[in-house]
């Protein structure tokens, strides 16, 4: 028999009826309710793979409420996961309200002990994975995660904080080890190996699964990265940046769930983003009703990485130009002329090589969906498996492509071409 989980004293998971009784004390809550917490209705809906979420509806709004279970919700009591974690998500979340203003949702309440946010119930939102499934455009989506890709890790890094201020953030952030040892595992690690965890679409992905635990390349690759992302505190990182980490409308973005924050490589937060398009690319095939039928979505889906990207590095660049009052890159250094075009030359440099990390750490990414652990929906709905393994096959090609040879690709462009080409491959699948 497995012992009992250790809470700390005055945790407890919270039903639907415990929340109602809570709630009706908290008058940040309470007042936003409004009328009798008794007629309040309370339903329990996350569908994610750590926490319990609750939507509570009064006569006046709604209010989401998010609680750490002591656990990872997807494996059940047997995986013990800190309720420390709530802590760094709303630190996070509340350093991201300050630099993204209006892409988070607001914070009303937060319960240390209780390990509980909560928050903005955001509707008519969805989970941007589902809309992508779905085939919905988000005209807002590209420009919206870019500045809050943009403004999180810049004004977070030593480019905009003096040095004193920056270290203070890493002490803050440094004790979320166990959320960043399940992102060291899960994608650093375990896709490269023999691992209970690991689960693939067999046995049509068999011989891709082996050839990737037989690549020397690929797994000093992933080493290199993850090296960097354990050593290189660059920024405050959302560190889950996935579709499933965006709620939004055609109209408007929000970005949740910053429970892996940490101080990272800011290529992990961008690299996340632009795998997580990669995957929805892909796996349009599992949706089309005639071939082609996607053609127009995927189109859109490539247009929004592209622009992702080339918006990011703009409003990197520009944030910096403007407000570059960090301790790096010294002022004094560069005050002259000739200091100013070197400065500006070296920008380039700089978005340069966070461009290479990205592609490497999206990389990493879109392989651990496939192989590892936790997979994304986009592919797993697609009912066909060989279907699904087809555009798995095709993502993980582009993947490992990505992290072997990162140099050659020079432009975002160039990544979304290589998509547009492996979308016609027909791999050759096991079983
Ligand atoms: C074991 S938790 C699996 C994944 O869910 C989260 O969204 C993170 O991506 C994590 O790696
Ligand atoms: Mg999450």
């Amino acid at each position: 028999m497995t012992a009992p989980l250790q809470v700390p004293p005055g945790y407890r998971a919270h039903d639907p009826e415990s929340l109602r009784g809570y709630l009706a004390e908290i008058s940040a809550v309470r007042d936003r309710l409004g009328g009798d917490p008794a007629a309040w209705t309370i339903e329990e809906f996350g569908d994610g793979n750590l926490n319990l979420v609750f939507k509570v509806r009064g006569p006046e709004m709604g209010v989401a409420v998010k609680q750490a279970l002591p656990y990872l919700r997807l494996v059940g009591e047997g995986w013990p996961l800190p309720l420390e974690r709530a802590h760094f998500e709303h630190m996070a979340l509340s350093h991201e309200a300050r630099h993204a203003p209006g892409l988070v949702p607001e914070i009303y309440h937060y319960d240390e002990t209780l390990a509980l946010i909560a928050m903005e119930l955001l509707e008519p939102h969805i989970i941007m994975r589902h809309g992508m499934i779905a085939g919905t455009v988000y005209p807002r989506f590209a420009d919206d995660l870019s500045t809050f890709a943009a403004n999180t890790l810049f004004f977070t890094s030593d480019l905009a904080l003096k040095a004193a201020e920056k270290k203070a953030m890493v002490g803050a952030f440094a004790g979320n080890t166990e959320l960043c040892k399940i992102t060291e595992d899960l994608i650093f690690t375990e896709p490269y190996m023999v691992a209970e965890r690991n689960r693939w679409t067999a046995p049509y992905l068999d011989p891709l699964a082996a050839a990737i635990r037989e690549d020397g390349d690929l797994k000093v690759a992933i080493s290199r990265l993850k090296v960097k992302f354990m050593c290189d505190a660059e920024a405050m990182l959302h560190g889950d940046l996935h579709t499933g980490s965006v709620m939004l409308t055609p109209e408007e973005t929000r970005v949740i769930d910053p429970e892996f924050a940490f101080m990272g490589p800011m290529g992990f937060d961008t690299g996340a983003v632009i795998a997580n398009l990669l995957i929805a690319y892909f796996s349009q095939v599992g949706y089309e009703s005639a071939p082609g039928g996607r053609d127009a979505y995927r189109a859109w889906v490539l247009r929004a990485t592209a622009d992702f990207w080339n918006g990011f590095r703009a409003k990197f660049k520009k944030l910096w130009e403007e407000n570059g009052t960090g301790d790096a890159y010294p002022a004094p250094l560069f005050a002259s002329e000739v200091g100013q075009k070197r400065l500006a030359a070296e920008r380039e440099a700089y978005l340069d090589r966070l461009f290479a990390d990205t592609l490497g750490f999206a990389a990493a990414k879109m392989i651990r969906r496939i192989l590892g652990l936790a997979h994304n929906i986009d592919l797993e709905k697609i009912a066909d498996e060989k279907v699904r393994a087809t555009a798995e096959a095709r993502c993980l090609r582009l993947a490992r492509d990505m992290m072997v040879n990162t140099g050659a690709y020079t432009s975002i462009e160039a990544v979304c071409g290589q998509a547009e080409r492996l979308n016609g491959w027909e791999p050759k699948l096991g079983g």
